[in-house]
């Protein structure tokens, strides 16, 4: 029955005028290619593998993940700055691109961290998340998009030491420059082998007023495409937890770590009961093989389709 009015719907759509049948602002983000992300995600492989299996902080590996990035996001037209801090004894980077355009005063920012431990290549932990905020950032000027917003994206440094690049961050900012900051939406795992799809809980979180809407969003813009989520309460555990402590509205989206995925859960989302979201994470088999395409695919379409809706 669900099926059959569901193609009613769809058979309604494709027969409506042009102008009825013009797709809702929320609707207008590009569907991102996964080949494109993936294709970012084999750039990190590689690079770990030429610099000791890892990418991971004060260890030349991490540079040169920065150093890629930085080079795609100037060939887009962003401007792009490398902000240094110190920790443990060593230089760490984070990558800052502004998209240019928009309202200084109302900024979007878009995060995920761009290091791995020293253990592993850091694919899912969170090439991920980098890759897939990337391949958004390249659309934007791929699309043509003018958001009203003013975009910034952040590729954070020695996250795995305890969020060290993101706090450096933000803590760098004058007051003024953090109260222009009115989102900021974090992604970490993104693609884990044996996904969940969770939503940052904002209430559970104690994240800042604002946050609440920015969970809703995105838990409404995978309803949109038929997949379940939980609500998850990450804690500290990720770089978001900077800006929330600005007073910054946080969001993000999560496809599980090292918790074991219920019978429930494998239900719904389909995977492995009885195993982790992730069983290579923060270990050396978190490689490229260690992704699931469908769970990446599905993150990058919501990170687009959240970020034209949010800064539209
Ligand atoms: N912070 C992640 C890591 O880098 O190990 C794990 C994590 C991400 C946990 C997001 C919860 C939510
Ligand atoms: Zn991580």
């Amino acid at each position: 029955m669900k099926i059959l009015i569901a193609l009613a719907a769809a058979l309604t759509v494709a027969a409506a005028t042009p102008a009825q049948a013009a797709a809702p602002a929320a609707l207008a983000a590009p569907d991102i290619s996964v080949a494109n992300v993936k294709a970012h995600l084999a750039q990190f492989q590689s690079i770990a593998n030429a610099n000791g299996g890892n990418r991971a902080h004060g260890r030349p590996g991490y540079r040169a993940s920065v150093n890629w990035v930085k080079s795609k996001l100037d060939e887009a037209g962003f401007t792009t700055r490398v902000h240094s801090f110190t920790y443990g004894g060593a230089t760490g980077y984070n990558l800052i691109a502004d998209y240019p355009g928009g309202d200084a005063n109302n900024v979007v920012m878009l995060g995920g961290h761009l290091d791995s431990v020293p253990g592993g290549p850091g694919i899912n932990d969170n090439g991920t998340g980098s890759a897939s905020i990337l391949e958004v950032a390249l659309q934007m000027k791929a699309t043509g998009f003018r958001p009203t917003k003013h975009v910034r994206f952040g590729w954070w440094g020695a996250e795995e030491r305890g969020l060290i690049g993101s706090s450096a961050y933000v803590n760098s900012l004058t007051r003024t420059e953090k109260s222009k900051i009115k989102t900021y939406l974090n992604f970490d795992m993104t693609g884990s082998p044996n996904p969940g799809y969770f939503v940052y809980d904002a209430v559970e979180g104690d994240f800042p007023a604002g946050s609440l809407a920015l969970q809703q969003r995105l838990e409404a813009d995978f309803a949109a495409r038929n997949i379940p989520t939980e609500l998850i309460n990450v804690g500290n555990r990720s770089d978001h937890r900077a800006f929330m402590a600005a007073g910054i509205p946080v969001g993000g989206t999560f496809t599980g770590a090292e918790k074991i995925k219920t019978a429930a859960q494998a239900a719904k989302w389909g995977g492995t009961a009885g195993q982790a979201f992730d069983r290579c994470y923060h270990n050396s088999c978190d490689t490229t093989s260690n992704i699931n395409d469908t769970a990446l695919d599905r993150n990058a379409d919501v990170i687009a389709s959240t970020l034209w809706a949010v800064a539209a």
